[in-house]
Order: structure tokens, then sequence, then C-alpha cells
């Protein structure tokens, strides 16, 4: 009896056994199957990319239908049709070279304090409290917080901005998905790229990006912020921390245009609409 009631078990822990096998193999199967199709699809992405960078590269001016089909059929684009035909029209005139197809550093740096100005002007005749915050704007508007969005439109690829590189950041930032989307602009927001995002950086950007916002809303937010997404309490948030963010209600929105007026002006230099 004893023979066959351990009979029975080992056979019942076998069958578990194999079971609990299986399931672990199951979910190690799995797992490779989308670690290998991620890293297919953003090699397939980077793949993409370049073919359409050498076209443009070649054709900027005089290709434009071209250009826009390459645009509009490659797999990374969220942006519509019209907002393409847009963005060319106007990107073209902030080229030095229209052939080259680039906007260089300089023009780059003018545009932001253009957008920055023309906020101004816009609202000029507001009251001085308002006048003197987009003034402080435009001081606190620096060439580290500039030279961050260039790294952001150019894709840290060179000191210039091309229009593919362009079009794919503009329509990530307008229409994109909210993952890509913040770990994308972790590194816009380190303003000195070590790694974390301060409390002070995340303060000096967000000021720039919101001139008109009220100080004291802008240093709840971050509080707030700061709260939720600093995990282990040490003043800064790592590209995990702030990753996480991604995953939590509205949080990315103090992030994305909608919420920012010099992205909303920047945009619109380029004839592209931000929904609200
Ligand atoms: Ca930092
Ligand atoms: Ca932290």
């Amino acid at each position: 009896m004893n023979v066959n009631h351990e009979d029975h078990m080992n056979s019942a822990d076998k069958k578990a056994y194999y079971i609990g096998g299986a399931v672990v193999l199951t979910a190690g199967l799995t797992a490779l199957y989308f670690l290998n199709r991620a890293a297919k699809k953003s090699e397939a992405k980077s793949k993409e990319l370049k073919k359409v960078q050498t076209y443009v590269s070649h054709h900027f001016t005089s290709k434009k239908d071209e250009i826009i089909k390459h645009i509009m059929n490659s797999s990374w684009n969220y942006c519509p049709e019209p907002m393409v035909q847009s963005a060319y029209e106007n990107f073209k005139n902030f080229t030095d070279t229209p052939h080259h197809g680039s906007i260089s550093t300089v023009r780059f740096s003018e545009l932001c304090h253009e957008v920055i100005a023309g906020m101004v002007k816009v609202n000029d005749g507001l009251s001085v409290p308002t006048f003197n915050r987009q003034l402080s704007a435009q001081s606190t508007m620096d060439d580290d917080v500039i030279n961050r969005w260039l790294h952001f439109f150019s894709q840290g690829e060179s000191s210039t901005v091309d229009f593919l590189s362009f079009m794919e950041r503009a329509s990530l930032l307008i229409y994109g998905d909210r993952h890509e989307q913040m770990s994308a602009l972790f590194s816009v927001y380190d303003i000195d790229h070590n790694g974390q995002i301060s409390t002070r950086e995340l303060s000096h950007m967000l000021s720039c990006m919101n001139p008109n916002a009220d100080k004291a809303d802008t240093e709840r937010n971050i509080m707030d912020l700061m709260r939720k997404a600093d995990e282990n309490h040490d003043g800064g948030l790592t590209k995990a921390e702030f990753l996480k963010l991604s995953l939590q209600g509205d949080w990315p929105r103090l992030f994305l245009p909608s919420n920012s007026e010099f992205l909303r002006a920047f945009l619109l230099k380029f004839g592209m609409c931000v929904q609200e």
C-alpha cells in the first residue's frame, strides 16, 4: 500500500514538476520572443530612418511630393499628411541654404529667441506682472535649455536639425506614444546630462516652457511630481523613475506641448498645431 501511495505521490510530484517546468519554459520563451521582437522593431525603424534621411538630404527642395510620401509611409510617423506638408513649407524658410535642408545651431537658437519674443509681443499691453514674467522667461531661456532642445530635435546626431529628424520629433511630441515621448524628453530635462533630473532642472525647464504660468503653481506641480516619482527620495529623478510617470495618469501632460506655451508657439512656427 505504502509503495503504491509513494508511487502515486511520485507521479503527482512528477506531473507538477513537468507542468511547472513547462510554465517556466513558456514564460521564458515568451519573454525572449517579445525582447527579440522589440529589438527587431527598433532595428527596422533605424534602417528605415536612415533610408528616408538619405533621400531627404539628396532631394530636399526638388522632390517635395516624394519626400512627403516617404515620410507618410514611414512606420514611425504619427503625423497627418497636411501637417507634414505645412511643416515642409515652413521648415524650408528656416534653413540657411535651401538645398541643404538643415537648420543650423545659430538659426535654431535665433528661432527659440524669436518664439519667446513673439510671446512677449503677442501679449504686450497686458498686466505689468505678466509682462515681467515674460521678460524673465526671455532671460532664463539660456543656451543650456536651447541646446537640450537642439539635441532633442536633431536626435543628438549632429549640431544641425534636418527635416526628417525634426518631423520625427515634432510628430512624436504631438501624436506619439506616451512611453516614447517621456523617454525622449528625459534627456531634455536632464539639462546637465548627469543621468538624473534634479528639482532645480525641472523648475528651470518648466519655467522656460511656461513663462506665463503662475510661479507658485509651477512650484506646487513640481513638489507633487517629486513626491509621486522620486521613489528613493534623493531629490532627483532617474530615467526609470521618470518613465514610471508615463504610466501614471495625467503627469506626462506636464511635459507635452498641450501644457507648454513655448512648445506650442515653437511648433506653430512650422505650421504644426497642437490640440489642447
Ligand atoms: Ca541632471
Ligand atoms: Ca530619485
